[in-house]
């Protein structure tokens, strides 16, 4: 029995490092038996994933005393060792440090979480705004700031996909940015509730008919970034990926050119060269 608890935790511990070490070589993508977050391609994310492991040093340290205290307590009472209880009721100063004490954690959770809602909430000074509109079941992405244009973006199908692409990831017309610039994504819907969610980015925004959200980033690495609708819309809810490439400010100047003058699509490897 004892062997086998032994076997079983030393798998765990493997695949928490394999899990660890998993995310370590891909950016903007998952992959296979990860457990963390994928690597961070934005500032926000960044706070997010510094916010998360500040986090769980405290709930370690909570359940630590707490898992100490009802072990202490529970040999300290039991009736072995405590025939006679006392019949104590209440205790002033231990409930003031235990009220004390608590509120203390909170408030040293809500401060930097506040502070990272609002830095992500607003772009300040932006240097380019994106449209995006959720239709059932694809995106439209508009670039008023670049000429103009705008385009769908729906999901490749299995015939379709070549070299690099990811199956239910990837699409025919992708979200294409330059590397660095902030990125003012403003957020609609044109039939039910979407949501724009880029895991790597930190980002998770409604797109709500009738309503604009605003939301940012900022990639800091050219890559292909993946993400998905995440807020039931339909049948097709799992078939309306985002795909989004972040590129050198000349590749981006490159291709605006062209999808302004109706040419889209966006071959990575005829746009990077
Ligand atoms: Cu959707």
């Amino acid at each position: 029995m004892k062997n086998l608890l032994m076997k079983l935790l030393s798998a765990f511990s493997l695949l928490m490092l394999f899990g660890f070490s998993a995310q370590a070589d891909e950016v903007g993508n998952a992959v296979p038996w990860q457990i963390n977050f994928q690597q961070a391609a934005t500032p926000v994310m960044e706070k997010l994933i510094g916010l998360h492991n500040y986090l769980m040093v405290i709930v370690a340290l909570v359940v630590a005393f707490v898992t100490a205290l009802l072990i202490y307590v529970g040999v300290k009472f039991h009736h072995s060792n405590n025939a006679t209880p006392s019949k104590t009721t209440h205790n002033t100063m231990i409930e003031v440090i235990w009220t004390i004490i608590p509120t203390m954690i909170l408030i040293s959770i809500f401060i930097p979480s506040i502070k990272i809602h609002y830095y992500m909430d607003k772009a300040v000074a932006p240097d380019m705004t994106i449209k995006v509109t959720g239709h059932q079941w694809y995106w439209e992405y508009e670039y008023p700031d670049n000429g103009g244009f705008s385009y769908l973006s729906n999901i490749k199908e299995k015939k379709d996909l070549r070299a690099g692409d990811v199956h239910l990831l990837s699409v025919d017309n992708p979200v294409v940015v330059p590397v660095g610039a902030k990125v003012r994504i403003l957020l609609s819907a044109a039939d039910v509730i979407h949501s724009w969610a880029v895991p790597s980015f930190g980002l998770k925004v409604d797109a709500v008919p009738g309503r604009l959200n605003e939301t940012w980033f900022q990639v800091k690495k050219p890559g292909v970034y993946y993400g998905q609708c995440s807020e039931l819309c339909g049948i097709k809810h799992g078939f309306m990926p985002i795909e989004i490439h972040a590129v050198e400010q000349s590749v981006f100047d490159a291709w605006a050119i062209s999808a302004k003058a109706g040419k889209v699509s966006f071959n990575a490897e005829n746009n990077s060269k």
